[in-house]
């Protein structure tokens, strides 16, 4: 892979300087890349995961462009508040030799955290991912492409990890068979969100859909959300699944491959301080319904998270990239951690969003 050449391909206004590789995220593969006038980010999307990066493409430059006119109509940061892709040729990716798709775009500059330490920090992420929910509550769903098909449909990842553990080709069952058990000792709680989509009991919004802490930079000077990133699922879907994917990571005690599993727990003070700048930032537009569930679906989503990390590991690694062999064993062991602390604290987090009824 010729990176000079790739980067080559796209219009960016002023000379490169420099490239260097980014190692963080588990799908796609980033670069990033220093112009005379400023840092952009290179990146190859994951054909494997993302089957249709041309309709990804329409998905987040509409999204943005969205965002960024109502950002224009409030005053508010149009350069940094969402992402600017960069064009190649007429259009906003390149396919390059080996057929694979690349797309670029400014990069904002700001702070992004991987672990969170303060309540006032996490507090701003949620404001900011409320934020991004007002900003796309307007915007028509029925023109997004549905990326990945059923990507929080929790059921459906249910019933593939049944299969993998059936199918066991890689002969990893018998190490994890505790692991198995208690995922299916929950098998009802999968169909918590998606049920209540289908009776209409959740509203069907846009919604992010990737909403980890490292997914919101965050304003170097006023320490406030700036921009939210990674939108290539952004897809129609519940709020629930923002709220509870943004607990399972940022409200952790811990990174998600923690193998000390005595480290490994919920922060309740986290979980109140993203339920309360996610609830205070929606104001009235989550209802009842949807304030009512925000812990179930803290453990819902971490318990999906679970799922797919153990599905990954009895297929053999084929989605997330490992850095190690059993990564994705440790990960699911880490999530299944969180989804028992999840429980035993739920009285709590009820408590906390009882508040805001
Ligand atoms: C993947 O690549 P990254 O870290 O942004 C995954 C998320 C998972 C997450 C777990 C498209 O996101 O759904 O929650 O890993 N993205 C996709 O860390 O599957
Ligand atoms: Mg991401």
């Amino acid at each position: 892979m010729d990176t000079k050449k790739i980067v080559s391909a796209f219009a960016f206004s002023s000379r490169v300087t420099s490239i260097d590789e980014c190692k963080i995220g588990h799908i796609n593969s980033t670069f990033f890349v220093n112009c005379e006038d400023g840092r952009y980010v290179v990146q190859k999307i994951n054909k494997g995961i993302f089957k249709n990066p041309a309709e990804i493409m329409a998905n987040v430059t509409g999204v943005t462009d969205h965002i960024r006119a109502k950002l224009a109509a409030v005053g508010g940061d149009t350069k940094n508040g969402t992402l600017q892709f960069v064009k190649s040729g007429d259009r906003y990716y390149h396919i390059d030799e080996e057929g694979e798709y690349w797309r670029a775009y400014r990069f904002v500059d700001g702070n992004c955290y991987q672990t969170c330490d303060t309540t006032e920090l996490f507090c701003r992420v949620g404001a900011a991912f409320g934020e991004f929910q007002n900003q796309l509550a307007d915007y028509d769903a029925a023109t997004l492409f549905e990326v990945i098909p059923n990507f929080h449909h929790t059921a459906k990842r249910y019933e593939a990890f049944e299969t993998a553990a059936m199918a066991d080709v890689c002969r990893r069952a018998k190490d994890c068979a505790e692991e198995i058990a208690f995922i299916r000792a929950r098998k009802t709680a999968c169909a918590f969100i998606v049920d209540g989509l289908a009776t209409g009991k959740f509203p069907l919004r846009v919604t992010h859909n990737d909403t980890k802490l490292n997914n919101v930079i965050m304003n170097k000077e006023t320490g406030e959300g700036l921009c939210v990133i990674d939108l290539d699922t952004v897809m129609p879907g519940s709020l629930l699944y923002d709220f509870g994917d943004a607990i399972r990571f940022g409200a952790s005690s811990a990174a998600e491959d923690e193998t000390d599993l005595d480290r490994v727990y919920v922060k309740t003070e986290m979980f109140e301080a993203f339920t309360k700048g996610f609830v205070t930032s929606l104001k009235k537009s989550i209802t009842k319904e949807e304030l009512l569930a925000l812990p179930e679906a803290a453990r819902v989503i971490t318990l999906e998270q679970a799922i797919r990390f153990l599905t990954d590991h009895l297929q053999g690694d084929t989605y997330f990239r490992i850095h190690h062999e059993g990564h994705n064993l440790e990960r699911a062991r880490n999530q299944l951690k969180l989804v028992a602390d999840l429980e035993a604290k739920m009285p709590t987090l009820q408590a906390i969003v009882n508040q805001y009824l």
